[in-house]
């Protein structure tokens, strides 16, 4: 009979290459040794270290999966989930930085960009030396980015930009932006302009007051008629499919970001319940405690191996965006369910920050709803199979 692994249900742990646990072990060495000592304050103060984005690139975890020309490793999509898996573990915030230079900046100018560009950023995005954010959402424009207000304006040498960017990770901190504007030279079609720090009437005011994912700095992007030249346009890639080709891969990322916060919470879970006794008994050894603790491993164990077969199909070239929105609503979903769970299991203590259930269920919030909301994967979903648009 084969022993029953109860952190490793489905024994995610043997179908992974060779490859993908190197990466894997040291993503985990990293984000416990050097991410886990300074989360809990960090959080508390507000405060971004920017030398984690050097110390990832240092160690491969940045761009994992674009090839070698450019800096990479050429990991593959599995093993570019499992270091999201354990960055998260820490802190959703610090995949969120991970996440966006990964999927949103590297990924668009790897994807989409000229030679010229590919040469004068991926290497020191790559390297960490540089910090990108990535620019869709507006005041006005969050689940509909369709909606966006900013504009390029076709200069003699190039465009003009005109607008703002709101709810904008690593902006404040950022020396690359890429940004989506309705293009008039292109029919208003939406396309992508990389932005370097320091252009005239670029800026990226901090948006302070956050109360979740606090580790992680988010900003405005403010573009008051920013001029660049033909070069700082994206040149591969028109309309919505733009920024949408790198929403499949961090939410694909973010599907196995937050089931590493959700595991947390549960060996959490367990170990208080095992250590604490109330009416004579450890808490563990009451039935309610033990039927939560059965709920949380099910959805974990389901939700490791549904982003496990997402990754696998994304690596084989054979994804169809659905499936990201299947894993992406779900584990950020029943992520959230757990750690609220967690929290109340933990009793008074579980408010406290030394024990950090609290901290992974408020930034789940809003893993929950960036990268598309739950009830917007709701909506995807619901139109793949009847055929019928419900958005609008
Ligand atoms: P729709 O008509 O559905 O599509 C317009 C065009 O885009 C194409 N497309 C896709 N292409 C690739 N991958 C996908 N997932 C795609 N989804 C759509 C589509 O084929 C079409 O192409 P074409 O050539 O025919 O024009 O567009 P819609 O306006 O009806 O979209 C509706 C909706 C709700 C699905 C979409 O707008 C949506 O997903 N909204 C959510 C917005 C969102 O996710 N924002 C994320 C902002 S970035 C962020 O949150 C970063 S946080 C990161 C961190 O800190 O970790
Ligand atoms: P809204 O779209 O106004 O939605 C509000 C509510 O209405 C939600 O419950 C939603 O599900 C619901 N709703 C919307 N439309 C419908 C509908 N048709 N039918 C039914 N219900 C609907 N964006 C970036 O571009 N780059 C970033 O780096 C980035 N980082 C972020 C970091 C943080 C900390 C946060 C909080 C957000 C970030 N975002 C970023 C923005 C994020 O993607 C948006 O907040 C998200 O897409 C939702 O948009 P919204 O906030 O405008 O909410």
């Amino acid at each position: 009979k084969t022993q029953f692994q109860w952190d490793d249900a489905f024994l995610l742990e043997d179908q992974l290459t060779e490859d993908e646990r190197m990466i894997r072990d040291t993503a985990r060495a990293y984000a416990q040794d050097r991410l886990q000592p300074r989360v809990i304050a960090a959080y508390r103060e507000e405060s971004t270290d920017p030398e984690i984005f050097r110390e990832m690139g240092e160690l491969g975890l940045l761009g994992a999966t674009v090839s070698e020309t450019y800096g990479g490793v050429g990991a593959s999509y599995v093993a570019y989930g499992l270091v999201a898996r354990e960055v998260e573990r820490v802190d959703s915030g610090y995949r969120s930085m991970m996440s966006v230079q990964s999927s949103l900046v590297i990924y668009p100018i790897y994807a989409y960009g000229s030679e010229e560009q590919k040469q004068k950023y991926l290497p020191k995005l790559i390297s960490g030396e540089w910090i990108g954010c990535f620019g869709l959402t507006e005041p006005d424009a969050g689940s509909d980015p369709g909606g966006m207000k900013t504009r390029a304006i076709k200069t003699e040498n190039g465009y003009r930009l005109v607008g703002s960017k709101m709810w904008i990770s690593n902006a404040p901190l950022a020396d690359v932006f890429v940004v989506w504007a309705k293009s008039e030279a292109h029919g208003n079609a939406i396309r992508g302009f990389v932005l370097d720090k320091g252009m005239k009437g670029l800026s990226a005011p901090k948006i302070a007051g956050k109360l979740s994912l606090r580790a992680s700095i988010t900003g405005e992007i403010v573009m008051d008629n920013v001029e660049v030249g033909e070069d700082a346009l994206l040149p591969n890639v028109e309309g919505l499919k733009g920024p949408f080709g790198c929403l499949n891969r961090a939410r694909y990322g973010i599907s196995w970001g937050a089931l590493g916060a959700a595991e947390f919470c549960w060996h959490a879970a367990r170990q208080y319940g095992l250590d604490r006794k109330q009416f004579n008994r450890p808490l563990a050894q009451t039935q309610l405690f033990q039927k939560k603790l059965a709920d949380m491993q099910t959805e974990i164990s389901l939700g490791l191996q549904g982003s496990l077969r997402v990754g696998r199909l994304m690596d084989e070239g054979r994804m169809a965006p659905e499936m990201i929105s299947i894993v992406k609503r779900n584990n950020c979903g029943k992520a959230l369910d757990i750690a609220r769970m967690a929290r109340d299991m933990h009793g008074g203590n579980g408010i406290s920050e030394e024990y950090q259930v609290m901290r992974h269920m408020v930034n789940l919030e809003t893993v929950n709803t960036y990268e598309g909301t739950h009830d917007v994967h709701a909506l995807i979903l619901g139109r793949a199979q009847t055929g019928l648009q419900a958005f609008f």
